[in-house]
């Protein structure tokens, strides 16, 4: 025995406490009184999806945080069911964010809302973040199971109606499938997925003079989108608040009306997640199992390109799939009723050269196809490493047996934050971190993905 190598047992669970321990750190310093910020100065709000996916890894240490954050982004839920993609912190000065409150200018509905918010929606991953919080309430004891089922109580007919919103005023394509109306919705917010669309959406520069990008003070222009973008991005919003944020006519009044893989792959398994917590509360879960399949259905359906087999966003004003193979289209390997035959295309596109992981590197999924004339290593969505879509991923090839490929990528992932800290997204060549530093979404998951199982590949990689 070589007494001179170190016991690789020591040294991974050196690094799994590292990692934990400054997770946790990251999360103790952006969480805001009763809700967590992203992070503390590009995001100095409260996001919609980053609250479920910070819900999932918070509950590991402070579960009743994790349900404070879920209801506090609630709190914030408009009548027709929609839940704001971000809630505003009114104690955060209108100059540290744009669009603020102000830009936004939404309806008090009799001032019942106790913060302001966007009009738009994110994600609904809520539903998957409040059953994983309360399964893992079992670990904290009787106090905290009582605090997980009061919470689901109060939760669950908000997270129905957020559902019922989505598929009901979103459903612009008349196929029971939810369409985004802003690129901003689907929080992938600068995918190549929304180009074909957004070119044909106005690009008004004087909206730039008019108002200052402070997204550019605080971030490195290079990674953020470009002003043309960003004009658009301003004109959809000006052009939803004209009509009052209505979502009559949308396919025929709105500029950019999409249906997302991503988005409607959460969509579904917040179905199946409602089914399990029904299924606690005594409500019936069969409902939701059925509009499950149904969502699953109309994704194959709508969304699935049988000549590239592969998964597209669909526009829905021109009927036409989006050109771009990118990271969204792998997302609906979560749906568990996705046929097994999608699930291997899904696969097999998730292995190539496209999305594969490189020899040279060992990284996870790059947000766009590697092999694309116009793959940016820099620019965010549109190349980079994300952590929260390769969780995603990983949930998709567990539901469906690729368990060793689930494990390299849980491994990929683990490796990565270690060595490059919890930035909010990564280089997808060298792994070095981009964006913001201490960012919630990626500790959070971090403390899941070392929480979730045994770390074999980890392992073997020390
Ligand atoms: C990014 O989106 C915001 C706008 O909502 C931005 O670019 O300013 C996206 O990565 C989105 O997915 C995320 O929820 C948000 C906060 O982390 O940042």
């Amino acid at each position: 025995m070589n007494l001179d190598l170190p016991d690789p047992t020591a040294v991974i669970s050196e690094m799994s406490a590292e990692l934990w321990n400054s997770a946790v750190r990251v999360l103790d310093k952006n969480w805001a009184g009763d809700h967590m910020v992203p992070s503390r100065r590009l995001y100095p709000h409260q996001w919609s999806w980053d609250a479920a996916f910070i819900a999932v890894g918070l509950c590991y240490v402070n579960p009743s945080r994790a349900w404070r954050d879920l209801r506090s982004l609630f709190e914030a839920q408009w009548p027709d069911g929609r839940v704001p993609h971000i809630v505003f912190d009114p104690h955060t000065a209108e100059g540290d964010y744009f669009p603020g409150p102000v830009f936004w200018d939404v309806p008090a509905y009799g001032g019942r809302r106790p913060r302001g918010s966007t009009a738009l929606v994110q994600p609904p991953l809520h539903a998957v973040a409040a059953w994983e919080v309360y399964r893992r309430a079992m670990s904290h004891g009787a106090a905290a199971v009582r605090e997980a089922h009061a919470a689901l109580e109060w939760l669950y007919p908000r997270l129905v109606a957020q559902q019922d919103y989505l598929t009901g005023h979103r459903d612009a394509g008349g196929a029971g499938l939810a369409s985004i109306v802003h690129p901003w919705e689907s929080g992938l917010d600068n995918s190549p997925a929304w180009d074909a669309a957004m070119s044909a959406v106005p690009a008004d520069l004087t909206l730039l003079q008019k108002y200052h990008r402070r997204d550019l003070d605080v971030a490195d222009a290079a990674h953020r989108p470009t002003d043309v973008d960003y004009a658009r991005y301003l004109g959809l919003v000006l052009s939803y608040r004209d009509g009052g944020y209505a979502d009559a006519h949308l396919a025929r009044d709105h500029d950019f009306v999409v249906e997302c893989p991503n988005f409607n792959a959460i969509l579904g398994a917040a179905e199946i997640a409602l089914a399990q917590i029904a299924g606690v509360l005594g409500a019936d879960p069969q409902v939701h199992r059925a509009r499950a399949q149904r969502i699953t259905t109309a994704i194959v359906d709508r969304l699935y390109d049988a000549r590239s087999r592969t998964f597209r966003v669909l526009d829905v004003r021109t009927g036409a799939h989006s050109p771009a193979r990118c990271i969204s289209g792998l997302v609906p390997l979560i749906l568990p009723d996705l046929p097994a035959y999608y699930a291997d295309d899904i696969m097999t596109e998730a292995r190539s050269a496209r999305f594969g992981l490189p020899q040279q590197t060992d990284l996870p999924a790059p947000s766009y196809d590697r092999t694309a004339a116009d793959f940016d290593t820099l620019r965010y969505w549109r190349g980079p490493v994300w952590i929260n879509v390769n969780w995603l991923l990983r949930r998709g090839m567990l539901q469906h047996g690729y368990r060793d490929e689930a494990e390299d990528l849980r491994t990929a992932m683990v490796r990565l934050v270690h060595r490059s800290g919890e930035y909010e997204y990564f280089h997808p060549m060298t792994g070095e971190g981009i964006g913001e530093p201490a960012f919630s979404w990626t500790a959070a998951l971090s403390l899941d993905l070392l929480a979730d199982r045994s770390i074999p590949a980890y392992a073997r990689a020390a």
